[in-house]
């Protein structure tokens, strides 16, 4: 039995004697059916009847009139809420935009405590981006790549006969937070994604979302006309495989007549691309986007490229598209990753943004946890993505991007509490200006108010979700203080990412793939010299903030190790030294979650008991964690630093050989060797 099981079978025995448990499956949206408000609306389309359905479900409010206008103000999915004397007037310009707004009243009811609720202004919401989008990395054959909740949601097996409850759920719940666009597969492409017979699979995914504004993506894989039609080349100036694109776009738009277009991953991490033909990023894009602007569909084209030359990692995608700003035609978006590397629990934001002012450029955050514990550990990531916001104001980006945490898994996102990241992508998508906190609130009221109680139980209660917020709010930090304080990053164990191996060193493999490539830590100090001095990726920032993070004594310390390889005895802000202060810092991760635990108890008498004990459960195998890992970093570096462990830090109850014994499997869902990890406990 491997620590999973172990840990949850007691709660497994203990659902199965509750009666009010809920399994999570719908989300956010748990408002009471049956509500027979007054709701007129005009006749239209399906959009339209899903949004008057969605209110004359669950809308308790006044009598509420929808009406479709013309305003230049709203665009095509804004809408204004106005409140007049004996009813409330829901305008937009399109049936979407209807829709928006009927979702954005049942928040504001169950925000409310799901009482009905009259609004004393108007309200008036224009989403910040046109594109606000999912990328599923989903895999044709069912497997989710760094996907935690089980298999795929789309089973492409019996589409396009069989369709599923879960399709239109999804889209739903995309539609109640504002994300308008969802790329179906991995970026990591398959080719037969284009042939006809996926084509019709996804045509029927497609007619399933289109009700619900959601337009489908494909990602493509560049090579595909050879591998579909055996042309002998891909080479994006080849006017054969130009013409094989504007046909297979065609053959797209005949079945899905709002096809949103292409998401590309090329010449990265073994994806073919123009590149192999001596022909740049900008030419193989335009290509695309020249099949695809006659149907109005977009390419949206990644800058995530490295490859294991000399030039530090993280600076890699700024030199590739630096010089190609301005070449691109205007129906492609470049999607740059937040920061240079590669969703490090804590990097600085990619030098990308602002060094493209011609180009229009997305952001691709992460939502799977695929460097923050998986679906085992909480970490909501608005304040991360709140932060990257900081340093790039959102005026700047043209469209966001999110990668999914989604699967098949009953409450879709393997942690109950990840919910909150698909919930707060598509609430900062439509509105960056909201506070973390504020999208916490939301949530955590929507998703886990008791439907039994009408009536709040008062203090205890608020208690109880200030405890729940608590550990939201806070729940990143503490990740990034067990896994990678201070700047450090990438001390990823080989392959899954889930566990730390500071120490692993693979012969033959490609250095930027080891974690000593950026830790670089030896007898001396520690940290990636990118100063000045270094490999000078601060130059790639503007100049100012250059400056700031070329000294180590101006640098912001959650980025030190980032740009600066210093002395372990190195002095920090606090007085202590750079040693002392990882410890300090490893420690205080591992306290913050044991915290978590104590604040999750409190919400106990007022949420329900599977759901409670499912996140009491993984709490517990997260503090496991933030002790491995904890351990196994100080462990490590201490053998090189030979410092002693500062008095008060809480000692190893491991030992160095111990773990690194530890071989996790691929998945953490399968981890046989958890059970060594924990008998060494
Ligand atoms: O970080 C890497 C991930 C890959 C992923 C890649 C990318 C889809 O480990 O799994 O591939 O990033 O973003 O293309």
């Amino acid at each position: 039995m491997n620590i999973r099981t172990t840990l949850l079978l007691p709660l497994l025995l203990c659902c199965c004697l509750t009666a009010k448990a809920e399994e999570g499956s719908r989300l956010w949206l748990r408002q009471a059916t049956g509500a027979e408000a007054q709701v007129t609306a005009p006749r239209g389309g399906a959009t339209l009847q899903t949004a008057t359905h969605e209110l004359r479900e669950a809308w308790k409010g006044q009598p509420i009139t929808l009406r479709l206008k013309k305003d230049k103000f709203l665009g095509s999915e804004g809408f204004r809420i106005t409140p007049l004397a004996d009813r409330l007037e829901l305008t937009a310009a399109t049936e979407r935009g209807l829709l928006y707004g009927a979702y954005h009243l049942l928040r504001l009811q169950e925000s409310n405590g799901g009482h009905a609720f009259t609004p004393q202004q108007e309200i008036t919401e224009v989403p910040a981006y046109d594109l606000r989008i999912l990328n599923h990395w989903d895999n044709i054959d069912g497997t989710v790549e760094r996907g935690y909740a089980g298999s795929s949601l789309w089973d492409w097996e019996s589409l396009p006969e069989q369709g599923s409850d879960r399709y239109e759920a999804y889209a739903r719940a995309n539609a109640s937070i504002g994300i308008n666009g969802t790329v179906l597969n991995n970026v990591n492409a398959s080719p037969r994604i284009l042939s006809r017979s996926y084509i019709e699979k996804v045509k029927a995914l497609a007619d399933v979302f289109r009700p619900y504004g959601l337009r489908v993506y494909l990602s493509v894989n560049f090579a595909s006309p050879m591998a579909l039609d055996s042309l002998p080349t891909a080479d994006p100036a080849d006017k054969a495989v130009a013409r094989w694109w504007k046909n297979k776009v065609k053959e797209i738009y005949r079945l899905i007549p709002d096809f949103g277009g292409f998401l590309v991953k090329a010449n990265s991490e073994g994806q073919p691309g123009p590149c192999d033909y001596g022909r740049t990023h900008a030419e193989g894009a335009n290509m695309l986007a020249d099949a695809l602007a006659p149907h109005g569909g977009i390419v949206m084209w990644r800058a995530f490229v490295y490859s294991p030359g000399d030039a530090d990692r993280a600076k890699q995608a700024y030199i590739e598209f630096k010089p190609l700003d301005g070449k691109f035609r205007k129906n492609v978006i470049v999607q740059v990753k937040n920061g240079p590397v590669d969703f490090q629990p804590r990097e600085p934001y990619s030098p990308l943004f602002g060094a493209m002012q011609q180009t229009p450029l997305m952001a691709e955050l992460q939502i799977t946890q695929e460097y923050l514990g998986h679906a085992n550990h909480v970490a909501y990531l608005a304040p991360m993505w709140k932060e990257f916001f900081q340093y790039v104001p959102p005026t700047s980006l043209r469209a966001i991007a999110g990668v999914s945490n989604i699967g098949n898994s009953p409450n879709w996102c393997g942690h109950p509490l990840a919910q909150s990241n698909w919930y707060a992508f598509g609430r900062l998508a439509w509105n960056p200006a909201l506070s973390a906190e504020a999208i916490a609130d939301e949530w955590l009221v929507q998703t886990f108010r008791s439907l039994e109680r009408q009536e709040t139980s008062g203090v205890d209660e608020q208690a109880a979700y200030k405890a729940m917020k608590q550990i939201l709010m806070e729940s990143r930090e503490a990740v990034v203080n067990y896994m990678m304080p201070l700047g450090l990053h990438h001390l990823f164990a080989w392959g899954h990412h889930y566990g730390p191996e500071p120490w692993c060193d693979i012969p033959g493999a490609r250095p930027d793939w080891m974690p000593s490539y950026y830790h670089k830590a030896d007898k001396e100090g520690i940290g990636f010299d990118r100063s000045s001095r270094g490999s000078n990726a601060v130059a790639q920032y503007p100049d100012s903030l250059a400056r700031l993070l070329d000294d180590a004594y101006s640098c912001p310390e959650q980025f030190l190790l980032w740009f600066h390889h210093l002395p372990w005895n190195h002095p920090m802000q606090s007085g202590n030294s750079l040693w002392e202060e990882l410890c300090r810092h490893y420690s205080l991760g591992v306290r913050e979650v044991r915290k978590f635990q104590q604040l999750w108890d409190r919400a106990r008498p007022y949420i329900d008991e599977e759901r409670f004990l499912l996140v009491q459960s993984l709490l517990k195998i997260q503090v496991r964690d933030a002790v491995w890992w904890k351990d196994a970093c100080l462990l490590y570096f201490q053998e090189l630093s030979g410092l002693p462990f500062p008095d008060e830090m809480e000692r190893p109850i491991h030992t160095l050989p111990q773990l690194k014994q530890v071989k996790l499997g691929i998945s953490n869902y399968e981890c046989p060797d958890a059970e060594l990890l924990d008998s060494q406990r």
